[in-house]
């Protein structure tokens, strides 16, 4: 019997999988046997880094591409590029993803819309510009990468959070839209991982002591720390294989507990 798990011959796009957890899952992705891997990010110096990454990891078949996801004709034209230069795009993981921390009433309009633009719109975008060629072909993966905030809110983060709720219910829409045509649409929703992204929340504090969001984290967490993106490959892994065939619409949460834990007693 075949590994349902196995992602050979498969050929991967991970949107922003220059670091942090785009690189973790395509990392993960190689290691199941993915025949190529196509990353992309916003700047050329990004990408540089991001090949230059994948190459010291030993991981080979890394194509990359300049490319914003909030730009649909970059990305059409990105996807006929990989076409011409790759193959097919048998499995989107939409990555690609900012964060402002800003209360909402202080918040300008134009820093709402670009965390809109960039979390909710480009997966739209590079889902819409990839659907196609996976309904000819009658088979497909998209796996778009929600939060916390796609189930909860907090303080400074209204734009992510309508951005990753949004996302949930995209997820859910491309799975009831195109689930006909065999392609599964899926959710990850990370819990708090120890990226780029979430270094702000973790940086010491003047005197030394720990970030108060650092400790905060740490006791809604079970297990009392922060993920690693290493963490996320195996459930990516899983939503990009046939071992996930049968699994469409799902949000996976990979949050170490957080949503099923009140949180820990303050001493
Ligand atoms: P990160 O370290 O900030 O990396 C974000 C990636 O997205 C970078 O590669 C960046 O590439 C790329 N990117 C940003 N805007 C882009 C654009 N317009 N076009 C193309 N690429 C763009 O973030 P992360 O922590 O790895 O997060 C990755 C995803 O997971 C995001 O969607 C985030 O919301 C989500 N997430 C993170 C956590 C966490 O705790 N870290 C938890 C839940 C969900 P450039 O170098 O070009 O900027
Ligand atoms: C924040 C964090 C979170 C994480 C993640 C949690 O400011 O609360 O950045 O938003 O990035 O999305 O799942």
């Amino acid at each position: 019997m075949n590994n349902p798990f196995s992602l050979e011959g498969k050929n991967a796009w991970v949107t922003g999988a220059a670091y942090g957890i785009g690189f973790a899952i395509a990392k993960a992705f190689a290691e199941a046997g993915a025949a190529n891997i196509i990353i992309n990010t916003s700047n050329e110096e990004s990408l540089r880094k991001g090949l230059d990454a994948y190459a010291e990891a030993g991981i080979k078949n890394v194509h990359g591409y300049v490319c914003n996801v909030t730009d649909e004709v970059a990305v059409k034209e990105t996807v006929e590029k990989i076409h011409a230069e790759v193959g097919q795009i048998d499995i989107l993981v939409n990555n690609a993803g900012i964060i402002k921390r800003i209360p909402m009433h202080e918040m300008t309009r134009a820093e709402f819309q670009q965390v809109i633009d960039v979390d909710l719109v480009g997966p739209y975008i590079c889902a819409a510009a990839v659907v196609p060629e996976m309904m000819e072909r009658r088979e497909g993966k998209i796996i778009n990468i929600c939060s916390m905030m796609s189930e909860l809110g907090r303080e400074t983060v209204s734009a992510y959070a309508a951005a990753k709720g949004g996302l949930k219910m995209l997820t859910r829409n491309i799975c009831s839209e195109y689930g006909e045509y065999n392609i599964q649409c899926n959710a990850i929703g990370p819990g708090y991982i120890a990226t780029p992204q979430t270094a702000p929340l973790r940086e010491k504090q003047p005197d030394g002591s720990r970030h108060p969001f650092d400790s905060f984290i740490c006791a809604k967490t079970p297990a009392g720390r922060w993920l690693d993106p290493d963490e996320l490959g195996g459930p990516a892994v899983f939503l990009a294989s046939h071992a996930s065939d049968a699994v469409n619409g799902h949000i996976l949460y990979v949050d170490g507990g957080i949503l099923a834990y009140i949180g820990k007693q303050p001493k």
